[in-house]
């Protein structure tokens, strides 16, 4: 899953790809070189992030949402915590939700996706993007995600929502210390159980420096090795943002795993 940010504070690429035709051909470029899915994005999540509008964000992702239909074969997928932001897209032709909010109450985003047929990212949370890592607590977090994907599991079916339909996602670094990201990482596995493909996210986030000692602009390495440790721990959906180096990396490690193909 190619990382394609329409934010003019984005925290990867500093509002680079934040004009429309720039985007566009960002995310024709990201299709070039392999991504499987396009996720759009039009409000960041990083922690403390100013929040924006449904009106802002739908002026961000749409125009860019429409053009790439019409020049990429993969799917589309856009990344909001809104049910106002969702509806538009899926009426634009986005084939998939990913919900940052999935920790939410109410099922109108859920509701939504079951009407259109869509995908349904479905990630872990603690808190919201302005509060989450002011002190993330968890007695065993693996344990705790897991029973939030059960329960979530539970609900989202009761909305309509096919668990074909959905992807489960642990959040890594929404709500989590250094720790629990590790933590999360390694215990990967343990989510198979639920039988639902995983996708995991850890393309140039900040945890990364603080384990490999690198700068802000070069966790490309330290990504990579979480990326292939994920994949083989079970993830099958990579959120990057340098879908080129990722693939690489990716097919070597299916290679040793002999797991071509998958
Ligand atoms: C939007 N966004 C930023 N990081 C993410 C992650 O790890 N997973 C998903 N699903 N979305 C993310």
């Amino acid at each position: 899953m190619g990382i394609l940010n329409v934010t003019p504070d984005s925290f990867s690429d500093g509002g680079q790809f934040f004009d429309t035709q720039a985007a566009i051909s960002r995310g024709e470029e990201l299709a070039r070189q392999g991504a499987e899915i396009i996720d759009i994005g039009g409000e960041s999540t990083r922690p403390g992030a100013t929040p924006v509008t449904a009106k802002e964000e739908l002026r961000r992702v749409i125009p860019v949402l429409e053009a790439l239909r019409a020049r990429v074969k993969v799917p589309i997928s856009v990344d909001t915590m809104k049910p106002e932001v969702a509806r538009a897209s899926l009426e634009a032709g986005a084939s998939m939700i990913n919900d940052v909010g999935a920790n939410r109450s109410s099922p109108e985003m859920w509701e939504l996706a079951a009407k259109h047929g869509a995908g349904y990212v479905c990630m872990h949370m603690q808190g919201t993007p302005a509060t989450m890592q002011a002190n993330p607590v968890y007695e065993d977090v693996v344990r705790e995600v897991a029973e939030f994907f059960f329960e979530r599991l539970k609900q989202l079916n009761g909305c309509g929502l096919g668990r074909e339909q959905t992807i489960l996602d642990p959040g890594i670094g929404f709500g989590k210390t250094l720790e629990h990201n590790l933590d999360l990482l390694r215990g990967l596995a343990g989510f198979a159980e639920l039988e639902r493909p995983l996708l995991v996210g850890v393309s140039r986030k900040s945890f990364l420096s603080r384990v490999s000692r690198s700068g802000a602009d070069s966790r490309l390495a330290a990504s990579l090795a979480c990326a292939c440790l994920a994949v083989e721990r079970g993830a099958q959906i990579i959120r990057a943002h340098d879908v080129a180096e990722t693939l690489q990396a990716l097919r070597m490690t299916e290679a040793l795993l002999a797991r071509d193909g998958k």
